[in-house]
C-alpha cells in the first residue's frame, strides 16, 4: 500500500486528499494516515494541509524500496526489491535467495558491503552510502554457452543510465568496467549456477561509485565517482530506478543476448576498441589492436601478423587506461 500511495502522490504532483487516496485504494482513512506516517519515518517528506490533503515534497535521501518502485517502468527487473543497510556481498545474499527459488527479477541493493567481491577473488570497495551495490536475479532460458551477452548488456545498460541521468560521457572498458576518462566508476561481476546444460540462474552484480570524494590509496589513481565527475549529489532512488529501467530494457529486448543493434551500440560505447591492448596466453604476453566485440561478448584483437585473436576472459590491459 505504501508504494501505491507514493505513486499516487508522485503522479499527482499536487495535494491529494486522504479521502481520495482511501477511495482509490479501497482502504480506510486511518490506514492511509498510518501508511503516510510510515513513509515519513522512512524519509519521504510529505506535507499535509487541512482540506487539501497530502503533498509529496521529496524522496528519502537513502535508498528506499517504495521510492524506487514508484519510478520503475519495467516488465521483470525490480518485481521484488530488497534494500539492505549492510551486507557482506549483495551477490552472495541473492545467490542464497536464488537457491531457495526466489523469482526472476528480484533485486538486492545495499548501502554498504563488508565483503564486496570483484572478479578472481579481488575486493570491491563499497563505502557506506557513497556506493550503490546491487545484484539482479535472472533466469533466462539459455544454455551456459549462450550467456556471454549478459555482462556486456548489463554494461551497456548501466553506461547509458549514467550518461542519461548524470549527463556524463562514460564508456565501457571490456569486459566489465565502466569508466569516465581513464578512471573506473562501475564494476560488474556476473555469477551463475548451471544445472547440466541449463542455466539455473545468473546474477549480474553491479557496484557504482556515487558519492565518493576520496578513495583508498591503492585505487585512488584509477577510481572515480559520479560526484567527483559532475560535482553534483544525485537522487539515488531516481538514479537506481533509471539503472533498473535500462537493465530491463537491455535484457528483455535482446533476449539476454548480444547481437544486431545491441552489439553495434556496445561497440560504439566500448573504450577498448581502436586501442592497443595486451593480454596473456599461457605464459606469453600478447599485444595487438582491439577491433571489435563479437556476439558472444568476446574481444577480437588484431595481431601484428594480421591474424585476429579472440579473448573471452582474463585480464586485458588497455594502453592509456589502466
Ligand atoms: C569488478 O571486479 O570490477 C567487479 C565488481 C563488482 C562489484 C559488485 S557490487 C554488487 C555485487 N556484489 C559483490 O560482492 N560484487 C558485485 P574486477 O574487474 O576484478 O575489479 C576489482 C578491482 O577494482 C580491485 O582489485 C580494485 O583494484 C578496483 N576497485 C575496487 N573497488 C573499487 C571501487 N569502488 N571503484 C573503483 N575501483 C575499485
Amino acid at each position: 500500500m505504501q508504494t501505491k500511495i507514493v505513486k499516487i502522490l508522485y503522479t499527482a504532483k499536487d495535494y491529494v486528499s486522504g479521502q481520495e487516496i482511501s477511495n482509490r485504494l479501497g482502504v480506510s482513512r486511518q490506514a492511509v494516515n498510518k501508511a503516510v506516517k510510515v513513509l515519513r519515518d522512512k524519509g519521504f517528506v510529505i506535507s499535509s494541509v487541512t482540506n487539501k490533503g497530502y503533498l509529496l515534497e521529496s524522496f528519502p535521501e537513502q535508498l528506499c524500496e517504495e521510492a524506487v518502485k514508484c519510478l520503475l517502468d519495467t516488465k521483470l527487473i525490480g518485481s521484488k526489491i530488497i534494500v539492505l543497510d549492510s551486507v557482506t556481498s549483495t551477490n552472495d545474499y541473492l545467490k542464497k535467495l536464488a537457491a531457495k527459488g526466489a523469482q526472476a527479477g528480484t533485486v538486492v541493493v545495499s548501502r554498504e558491503q563488508t565483503a564486496g567481491k570483484g572478479r578472481l577473488g579481488r575486493i570491491w570497495q563499497t563505502k557506506k552510502d557513497d556506493g550503490i551495490a546491487l545484484s539482479i536475479l535472472l533466469r533466462p532460458q539459455l544454455s551456459p554457452n549462450e550467456i556471454g551477452g549478459i555482462t556486456p548488456l548489463a554494461g551497456l545498460a548501466v553506461c547509458r543510465a549514467i550518461n542519461d541521468f548524470c549527463k556524463l560521457d562514460s564508456r565501457i572498458k571490456w569486459p566489465n568496467d565502466i569508466i569516465v576518462g581513464k578512471k573506473k566508476i562501475v564494476g560488474i561481476l556476473t555469477e551463475m549456477s548451471t544445472d547440466f546444460d541449463r542455466v539455473e540462474y545468473i546474477i549480474p552484480g553491479i557496484g557504482i561509485n556515487v558519492g565518493h570524494t576520496t578513495f583508498p590509496d591503492n585505487i585512488a589513481y584509477k577510481a572515480t565517482s559520479i560526484l567527483l565527475e559532475t560535482g553534483r549529489h544525485i537522487d539515488k532512488n531516481k538514479f537506481l530506478a533509471t539503472v533498473l529501467n535500462y537493465l530491463d530494457d537491455a535484457m528483455l529486448q535482446n533476449n539476454y543476448t548480444l547481437g544486431g543493434q545491441s552489439a553495434e551500440d556496445y561497440q560504439k560505447l566500448c573504450a577498448s576498441i581502436g586501442r592497443q591492448v595486451s593480454f596473456c596466453r599461457g605464459d606469453r604476453k600478447i599485444s595487438g589492436m582491439a577491433v571489435s566485440v563479437n556476439d558472444s561478448g568476446e574481444l577480437e584483437v588484431m595481431l601484428s601478423n594480421g591474424t585476429v585473436a579472440t579473448v573471452n576472459s582474463g585480464e586485458v590491459t588497455v594502453q592509456g587506461i589502466y
